[in-house]
């Protein structure tokens, strides 16, 4: 039996070898994919995002344990950023799952920032459909919202949670407008701390200001999630958002996005790699680039004289 079949009959083992297989983007990855794709499509894919400590981890593994109770299956992948300083994952082990890790209806998967060939948001789309075709039904992904990749990886859920916490400073700076925006339920956790209230005022104004008639309005929760205090609520609007999604039509509008934006990066990943590979030898790059700098040519010139020689070729 093949890799790909094991996964879709629930092998655990089965599923770490491939996403192993993605993570260093294998040849061997890209068929297996292939074969798993018609199987997907069929998962509710959860965002969770939000400053360093805000209690992302804790709330994902009360969420996911509140979900259990309904039997859903539960994917949960968490992205450790690594920092550029300390030359490694910050985060580590730090999420705490225990106790869900030897649940079976539980998949768990943390993933560095570095060393994806393909990019880490293209890495973690893969997991994604993989999770998706080993049959889990919500699949919660948590990233650090800081840079490109992170906001890339969030815009992949269909519901995208903003957590924030009280006391972070004056105001919210930590979330950033360009992210509010991708935020369609806001949570406010750690509630049992000073300054919950007004954490919730600045979160309202904001969002006032970007509010538009007949739109999803995005709740405001209060969680504590180190006891387990406005899970069920949060769970709640989950399913609410994921219905006016598929009520709206929102939802086949943005998988229409998703599926395009894949095709377009897996189309510009191999078509990029067939021209390198037939038109450009690591020496000829090299010349390149020293005649760029030199200013005797420039890359668009060089890049169409690639690409004419390549049409020419075939
Ligand atoms: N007081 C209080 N502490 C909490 C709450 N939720 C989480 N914590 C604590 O806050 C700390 C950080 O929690 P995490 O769940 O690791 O936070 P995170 O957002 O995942 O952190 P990073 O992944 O490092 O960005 C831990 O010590 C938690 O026990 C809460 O509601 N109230
Ligand atoms: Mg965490």
């Amino acid at each position: 039996m093949d890799l790909a079949e094991k996964v879709l009959q629930g092998d655990r083992r089965a599923v770490a070898r491939l996403i192993t297989e993605v993570e260093n983007s294998g040849k061997l990855a890209g068929d297996i994919l292939k074969a798993l794709h018609g199987r997907t499509g069929h998962a509710h894919i959860i965002g969770v995002t939000g400053p360093p400590g805000a209690g992302k981890s804790t709330l994902i593994d009360r969420l996911a344990k509140s979900y259990r109770l309904l039997n859903k299956k539960i994917g949960i992948i968490a992205i450790d950023p690594s920092s550029p300083f300390t030359g490694g994952a910050i985060l580590g082990d730090r999420i705490r799952m225990s106790d869900l890790n030897t649940d079976p209806g539980v998949y768990i998967r943390s993933m560095g920032t570095r060393g994806h060939l393909g990019g880490l948001s293209r890495a973690t789309a893969d997991v994604v459909k993989i999770l998706d075709a080993f049959g889990m039904d919500k699949i919660i992904i948590e990233t650090v919202g800081a840079g490109q990749s992170e906001v890339e990886i969030a815009s992949m859920a269909h519901t995208t949670i903003l957590v924030e916490m009280p006391g972070l400073g004056d105001d919210i700076q930590t979330i950033k407008a360009g992210i509010m925006e991708i935020g369609d339920i806001f949570v406010v956790n750690k509630a049992d701390r000073q300054g919950a209230d007004r954490t919730e005022l600045e979160l309202r104004a904001m969002l006032e200001l970007q509010s538009e008639p007949g739109l999803w309005v995005p709740p405001i929760l209060r969680t504590v999630a180190s006891s387990n205090e406005g899970i069920t609520s949060l769970r709640d609007s989950i399913e609410i958002h994921y219905s006016h999604l598929t009520s709206s039509g929102n939802l086949d509008k943005h998988n229409y996005i998703r599926t395009k934006q894949e095709f377009l990066s897996i189309m510009r990943e191999e078509l990029i790699g067939l021209v390198i590979q037939s038109e450009l030898s690591e020496s000829q790059l090299d010349g390149i680039i020293m005649s760029i700098l030199k200013r005797e040519s420039d890359p668009h010139t060089e890049v169409s004289r690639i690409i004419q020689r390549f049409s020419a070729n075939r």
